[in-house]
């Protein structure tokens, strides 16, 4: 780091530990912190109380985390632990809190008293050096979320990561608090979930990437799906899967032509064909192996960009005589037909249907849908699902896609219009959309879109996705009464050590040079 950012940087904090007095680094911001100003000192003599409500899962997973983390074993007792948790009813999901004092006690449901832990692991890694490693302040924490929903969206068909990567990330998201890993399984390059009843989807589907169109096939076994399910449910992370139709299908026309509407010269294939009865068929199959796998009961059917690539349906026989017979000449209509269909095979099988926002004027059941509102150019794309009722999942490109550049001088990621998604825009999201604070009680909450046709591995993915995912969590997490750039910035820093040792290459905000952006594909 150059001397101009550490003298800078060294202001800042001794302002902030003017102000504060005991300073903690923990992202994202607890709801409130007291001071007890002493220290309480942690190490291989600490003691964690099994719990006793949940057969001992919850002291087992600390006593793992802290030996893992940072090499310090801690025996569980059967009682008067150092460590001790209470299950308490009393406290709304998700809440917690966490009183270091003479001992360390952690209060709240089963994610609250997981996101106390979480806390801890911050308080712990943070902890000053010196003769003692972990001399942690004593301090009393309330915490509760702004929102429920707080989620990653990680594209796999244009770039596949696999499965090491994928748990290394909700990893990381749960260190960050955030719950929901939403799953883009399948679009054009590739399909990438194995289905028993059409193995061709994975086995010519999965074939080829964004770069490579004769890459060896990528995808997930079932079995693979299921041990990444169980990973994020123990790390209190819903996971929701997408399989994108009607548009983004070219992987399925690849494997299944005869399911295939047609494309559009600039995307050929690109569609499932709208009306045919055996397409509607093999779709719920399809989601019937989906919803088997995944225990949200929530299922992401896409349905965005279906204009890219439907010019072929204008020249169907099948399309034309149902738009002749229902009185139409748009291919919007053929769009919301599919759309009710598909809506009806979810809620069949006790779903709820999630979608992109072109959705919003299916007429799609209100009761049992989920808006993505992504288009941050359409905000009557969001008024109008806010104002039919709908639920609401905020994704704006701008400033939550993480494709998007985090620099102006980024040369490999998205802008529009000159604009892209920094550290700081992302941070304070909601509270500057407009929209955003009307209708407050449909809006679920927010996530992280990391889209990847410009992000072929995981070095790229990083850099990415670190450090902004702190900024999506702390939006996601802290009230915006308590929310403060500066204040974030500053807790921020003490992450980037964390993020080395975890072999993260990293975009560094605090010393931009030192982490040149890494260019899209090897070799290009
Ligand atoms: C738009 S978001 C898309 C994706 C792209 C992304 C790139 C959405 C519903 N569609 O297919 O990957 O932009 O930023």
């Amino acid at each position: 780091m150059r001397i101009k950012s550490w003298v800078s940087v060294l202001a800042m904090w001794m302002m902030v530990s003017l102000l504060y007095g005991q300073e903690v680094s923990v992202v994202p911001m607890p709801q409130s912190i007291k001071s007890l100003n002493s220290s309480f000192y942690f190490g291989n003599h600490i003691t964690i109380q099994e719990s006793d409500f949940d057969n001992g899962q919850i002291s087992h997973y600390l006593q793992q985390e802290i030996h893992d983390r940072f090499g310090i074993y801690t025996k569980i007792v059967a009682a008067e632990g150092d460590v001790v948790f209470v299950y308490d009813e009393g406290f709304s999901s998700e809440s917690y809190s966490l009183k270091i004092d003479e001992n360390i006690q952690i209060n709240g449901d089963d994610a609250g008293l997981f996101y106390g832990i979480q806390t801890l692991l911050q308080l712990m890694a943070d902890a000053e050096e010196g003769s003692t490693k972990f001399q942690l302040p004593t301090l009393e924490i309330e915490d509760s979320p702004a929102f429920q929903w707080r989620g990653i969206m990680l594209d796999e068909s244009r770039h596949f990561f696999g499965k090491e990567v994928v748990l290394e990330l909700l990893r990381w998201m749960a260190f960050y608090k955030l719950n929901v890993f939403h799953w883009h399984l399948t679009d054009s390059p590739g399909w990438r979930i194995e289905i028993k009843k059409y193995p061709y989807l994975t086995l010519i589907g999965g074939i080829g990437d964004d770069h490579h169109p004769h890459q060896k096939a990528q995808f997930y076994t079932q079995e693979e799906i299921k041990e990444i399910v169980a990973y994020a449910q123990n790390l209190h992370i819903e996971v929701v899967p997408e399989i994108d139709m009607p548009g983004h299908a070219t992987s399925v026309n690849k494997a299944y032509p005869v399911f295939s509407g047609g494309g559009s010269e600039r995307f050929p294939e690109f569609t499932l064909h709208p009306i045919k009865d055996t397409v509607a068929t093999f779709l719920t199959d399809v989601l019937k192996e989906v919803d088997a796998l995944f225990p949200s009961q929530k299922i992401h059917i896409g349905g965005d960009e279906v204009h890219f690539g439907n010019h072929a349906w204008k020249t169907d026989s099948l399309v034309v005589d149902w738009m002749k017979a229902n009185h139409t000449s748009s291919l919007v209509d053929v769009e919301h037909y599919f759309l009710n269909r598909m809506a009806d095979s979810v809620s069949g099988l006790n779903n709820t249907l999630l979608g992109w926002d072109e959705v919003v004027n299916a007429g799609l059941p209100i009761d049992n849908t989920i808006i993505y509102w992504w288009r941050h150019d359409r905000l009557d794309a969001l008024t109008n699902a806010l104002d039919a009722g709908y639920p609401v999942v905020l994704c704006p490109r701008i400033p939550l896609y993480l494709d998007f550049d985090q620099d102006e001088s980024h040369r490999f990621g998205r802008k529009w219009g000159g604009r892209f998604a920094d550290l700081k825009t992302i941070y304070h999201f909601p509270e500057d959309t407009l929209y955003a604070d009307t209708h407050s009680d449909q809006i679920l909450g927010l996530q992280g879109n990391i889209w990847t046709e410009r992000i072929a591995n995981r070095h790229r993915l990083m850099y990415m996705t670190f450090p902004r995912i702190a900024a999506v969590a702390e939006a996601g997490w802290a009230k915006s009464d308590n929310k403060d750039f500066n204040l974030f910035f500053h807790r921020l820093e003490h992450h980037m050590p964390w993020y080395e040792e975890g072999e993260i290459y990293f975009y560094d905000v605090f010393d931009p040079e030192s982490t040149p952006e890494p260019v899209m594909i090897e070799g290009r």
